[in-house]
């Protein structure tokens, strides 16, 4: 049996040890077609940091059968009334499932079945645990004024589509109204 090097996610120091890891900064410039109000995107600083992803790969990408495990960090911020959000994804083979547990902050888990007809979300809270059926786009959104840190895990072989939101979106977006996060139908 090959020896995998097993990684270790830590609750209180919000970081992830072991094995080799992959680190994913996005800035602004990486997400130009998520935000609805592209005047109040343009006049952000290309180079702010919106999130990071600190994932490990302890099996192959592609391997039936393993998990994945990542962090992400989300900044506080919005561009319009619209908040951080990361790009958001199906998973490419449809049927993987993903489980997410909040660690630090105040967000928002949008989620939207395959066909486009439902959007809707849940809060997340430290502690707060969230079951990604399969076939369901996810995405999260910063909502409070610290950072939203939180561990996931998937399956090693579900891979990502982003292809499918980059073009058409999520149908309902998270914007403040009134200071509560709201989702709303796109314009
Ligand atoms: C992976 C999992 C997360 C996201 C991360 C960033 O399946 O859902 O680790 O990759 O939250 O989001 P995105 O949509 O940019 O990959
Ligand atoms: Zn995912």
């Amino acid at each position: 049996m090959s020896s995998i090097l097993a990684p270790k996610l830590h609750f209180r120091r919000l970081e992830l040890q072991g094995g080799s890891l992959d680190r994913i900064s996005r800035r602004v410039g990486d997400l130009d077609d998520i935000f609805h109000d592209q005047r109040a995107y343009a006049a952000l600083p290309k180079d702010k940091l919106v999130y990071e992803v600190v994932s490990s790969f302890p099996v192959p990408d592609g391997t039936e059968g393993g998990l994945f495990i990542g962090i992400t960090y989300i900044y506080p911020g919005k561009v319009g009334d619209e908040y951080f959000m990361t790009k958001g994804h199906f998973h490419k083979i449809r049927n993987r499932a993903e489980v997410y547990v909040c660690m630090e902050g105040e967000g928002m888990l949008i989620l939207m079945n395959e066909d486009r007809t439902r959007t809707w979300a849940e809060k997340m809270e430290p502690g707060s645990v969230h079951y990604i059926n399969g076939f369901t786009a996810h995405r999260t959104a910063n909502t409070g004024s610290g950072m939203l840190s939180f561990g996931a895990c998937w399956p090693s072989d579900a891979g990502h589509d982003y292809d499918t939101i980059s073009e058409h979106g999520f149908s309902k977006i998270l914007v403040e109204r009134g200071g509560v996060p709201t989702l709303v139908d796109r314009a």
